[in-house]
């Protein structure tokens, strides 16, 4: 008998991509006829653990390839290194990449020697590296997880991450030594969006706020921890509409919200991926031949230290009324 439902027709790895080595917060995207995979290098730095997340303490970024989804994956090796970053000193986090006129744009973010997050980009030939960085980090750029968005000729950033991300440092727009979170009834902290430049190595406009509303068209409010954002925004189109997804962090899922537009505003939807072994839930979503799927990570061969993390993926189902069939990570 032909199965016909979709849900069960869904490909799904439980295995984690990369075995050798420690890998996170994969943002993936096709290059070259392959997919291209920019995670974060997670290692046991023997950093004590604290609120501000410095037990995250990475030093490099590597960049791995598949032919095919679920294929073979290449390690291309080292990519860049917070040595060779002149700004940066330490925690390079969820990093992305994208192409323009034959050369690759690498994003990361960063702690400076005053250990405030900003973010950089290093510019390479091949999607795989090496990237050279650009001497000072993104004039304005703050907080933490860049993920860039190609719509037509224009490139968008997005970035943002609550708690040891730093965003609520921002909400005057400079840095505060102190936290300031919205009370819980109030709008919550916003992800940022700039427009960028044409050498894309800096912002082409004030970073503004993506607006995430509820189904009364209200923004979400601060106290609503099952909904509002903390991290890890992602942009991706199905058809012609707009999906922006990230974590909500405290709550552990990935969730997505509709718009029309690259700057939103974006309407809460559901869940696209359910909480996974370990504290950060982090994703992206691709496109290829057709097919959509979603890479995140999770704590499996690290026996669940939240730190040390490992890449998966699986495939990612739009109904025909646009909504996304919710992906568990773990078998039911
Ligand atoms: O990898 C460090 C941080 O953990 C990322 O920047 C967040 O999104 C979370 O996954």
């Amino acid at each position: 008998m032909t199965d016909t439902n979709p849900k069960s027709q869904q490909k799904f790895s439980s295995a984690p991509l990369v075995t050798h080595m420690y890998t996170a917060d994969p943002s993936a995207h096709v290059f070259e006829g392959k997919i291209y995979i920019y995670p974060s290098h997670d290692v046991e730095g023997g950093v004590p653990f604290n609120d501000d997340g410095s037990h995250f303490c990475m030093e490099d970024y590597h960049v791995f390839s598949m032919d095919k989804p679920f294929g073979e994956v290449t390690d291309h090796g080292l990519a860049l290194s917070v040595n060779d970053v002149p700004w940066a000193a330490r925690q390079m986090w969820a990093p992305d990449c994208t192409e323009k006129d034959g050369k690759y744009y690498f994003y990361f973010p960063a702690k400076d020697p005053d250990d405030v997050f900003r973010l950089g980009v290093a510019v390479g030939d091949r999607p795989e590296g090496p990237f050279e960085p650009q001497p000072e980090a993104i004039k304005g750029s703050f907080s933490i997880d860049p993920a860039v968005y190609k719509d037509g000729d224009d490139y968008y950033l997005y970035w943002g991450g609550i708690w040891g991300g730093q965003l609520q440092r921002w909400v005057n727009g400079t840095f505060s030594q102190q936290d300031q979170y919205p009370a819980d009834d109030e709008p919550a902290l916003c992800p940022k969006i700039a427009k960028l430049r044409d050498d894309m190595l800096e912002f082409a406009e004030e970073p503004r706020d993506i607006l995430l509303l509820d189904e009364n068209g209200e923004p979400l409010k601060t106290g609503d921890n099952a909904r509002r954002y903390f991290e890890g925004p992602w942009v991706h189109k199905f058809k012609d509409t707009y999906y922006f997804s990230y974590s909500t962090g405290d709550t552990h899922c990935i969730a997505y919200a509709t718009g029309d537009s690259p700057y939103g505003p974006f309407t809460y939807k559901g869940i696209m991926l359910e909480p996974v072994l370990g504290w950060t839930n982090h994703h992206s979503v691709v496109e290829k031949d057709g097919k959509y799927y979603l890479f995140y990570h999770d704590c499996e061969i690290s026996g669940g230290e939240t730190h040390l993390r490992n890449i998966k993926m699986a495939e990612l189902i739009h109904n025909e009324d646009g909504s996304i069939q919710t992906v568990s990570a773990f078998e039911k």
